[in-house]
């Protein structure tokens, strides 16, 4: 029985495994259709809500995109805001899909 027990648990750690592997691999084929682009974003955090998956970035140019602004995004995944906090600076991508933005991977610079 307690290796039972135990040949659970494991189960259950490999899946959490799995999990947190996928978090930090963003470059996996992407799901996206349609002519979404992907563009290099150098920011600054503003604020960030891990719980709505938002980031508020002050943003550099983004040649063929837009001019250097702050303004909110969404972001792929809560995890891409992991380890990050308000006046980080970050380098990251950002998927323009249309009118619609999304921040799908970011790191400290
Ligand atoms: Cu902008």
């Amino acid at each position: 029985m307690n290796t039972f027990i135990r040949s659970i648990i494991f189960a259950v750690a490999l899946a959490a495994a799995a999990v947190t592997a996928g978090c930090q691999n963003p470059t996996g084929p992407s799901t996206s259709k349609g002519d979404a682009k992907l563009y290099d974003v150098t920011a600054t955090v503003v604020s960030l809500d891990k719980a709505k998956k938002v980031v508020t970035l002050d943003h550099e140019d983004i040649p063929g995109l837009m001019k250097a602004m702050k303004m909110e995004f969404a972001v792929e995944d809560a995890c891409v805001l992991d380890g990050l906090a308000a006046g980080d600076k970050v380098t990251g991508k950002l998927k323009a899909d249309g009118g619609s933005y999304l921040v799908t991977s970011l790191k400290k610079q």
